[in-house]
């Protein structure tokens, strides 16, 4: 397509497969064996994570977005004229037309994605319906790289996290996130986070085991996709997709679970498995209005208004620094 993405300076295709390749090798030394969610994003498991949000049981997407349209009026009144709209963990881009839509005085749109396949398709829909809009994509790792182009220095910047993204990282982690991004868009920013809620556990745990195994196979093509850009042997089918609570840290975690005794190899390396051995693939910690609030707060941001929806429970937080 013709649609011109920036890297991450710091980054190149090469280094990106040496820093996939060392995570993983530390991943599978590691006990318990586990590795970082963000390495479901290639191609394939951006259109599988596409493909979950349909799902009749994936409630956050849907959910975050009709709440998104009803509140963005009052979204609209925290974004200054002329402002830079930046957002980390952009995908598709589905909810971001609800702020563009509200706000039609934001001037530049930023979106920021690990995944260069969903960018280029949805920046080519974006600039088909927004054709005054300045859309400048940035293919990064968002906890690494988040300024805004030079070209736009100076205008007002709001950052935008929809999702629950921020629960996929332990609260360390998003603390650090939180303390970047105010330490880089400066005591005027404004954050707008999703953060899913706490709910009833059938609820939350159907929503990440859905009926047709769309989220399995979302779980599993992070080891297709160790088997072709890093030499694995992965037998995908020979571990279990397995979603569960975990009450003391208030998040679903998804593991992939061994079938049976199995040694793996990857570049070259062997790893031993034991049967009912696993590796936990991704967190997905749920919140409340309190518990998020003191991670905001842990993070140099104070909410400044927040909307929580009828069941199923999904947050929007508008952060000040
Ligand atoms: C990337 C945060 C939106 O944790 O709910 C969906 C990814 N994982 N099903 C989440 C995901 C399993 C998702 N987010």
């Amino acid at each position: 397509s013709g649609v011109r993405l920036a890297r991450d300076p710091g980054s190149s295709p090469d280094r990106e497969r040496l820093t996939f390749l060392r995570d993983t090798l530390a991943g599978l030394t590691a006990t318990p064996k586990a590795f970082s969610p963000k390495y479901f994003y290639d191609g394939a498991g951006s259109a599988l994570f596409e493909a979950i949000c349909v799902t009749p049981e994936y409630y956050p997407t849907r959910t975050e977005t009709a709440l998104l349209r009803e509140i963005a009026p009052a979204l609209a009144e925290a974004i200054p004229k002329g402002a830079v709209l930046l957002e980390l963990g952009s995908g598709a881009s589905d909810k971001t037309r609800m702020l563009l839509d509200a706000a039609p005085w934001i001037s530049a749109y930023v979106p920021v994605d690990i995944s260069a396949d969903a960018l280029e398709g949805a920046v080519a829909r974006l600039r088909e319906a927004y054709p005054v809009l300045a859309v400048h994509p940035v293919v990064a790792d968002f906890t690494h790289a988040i300024d805004v182009p030079k070209a736009l220095a100076g205008r007002p910047v709001v950052a935008f996290f929809p999702g629950s993204t921020i629960g996929n990282f332990t609260p360390d982690e998003a603390v650090a996130l939180l303390r970047s991004v105010r330490g880089r868009l400066g005591p005027d920013a404004r954050f707008i986070v999703g953060a899913d809620q706490v709910k009833d556990l059938e609820v939350l745990l159907a929503a990440y085991d859905d009926a047709e195994g769309v989220t399995a196979a979302f779980n599993r093509n992070v080891l297709v996709r160790i088997n072709r850009e890093l030499g694995g042997d992965f037998a995908p089918e020979a571990f279990e997709h397995r979603a569960v609570w975990n009450p003391a840290f208030e998040r679903i975690e998804m593991h992939l679970v061994s079938r049976e005794a199995q040694r793996v190899t990857v570049a070259g390396q062997a790893f031993a498995f034991e049967a009912g051995e696993s590796i936990h693939t991704e967190n997905s910690h749920k919140f409340t209005p309190a518990s998020f609030g003191r991670l905001a707060e842990a993070g140099g941001w104070r909410i400044e208004k927040e909307w929580i929806s009828p069941d199923p429970a999904f947050g929007v937080f508008v952060l000040r620094a």
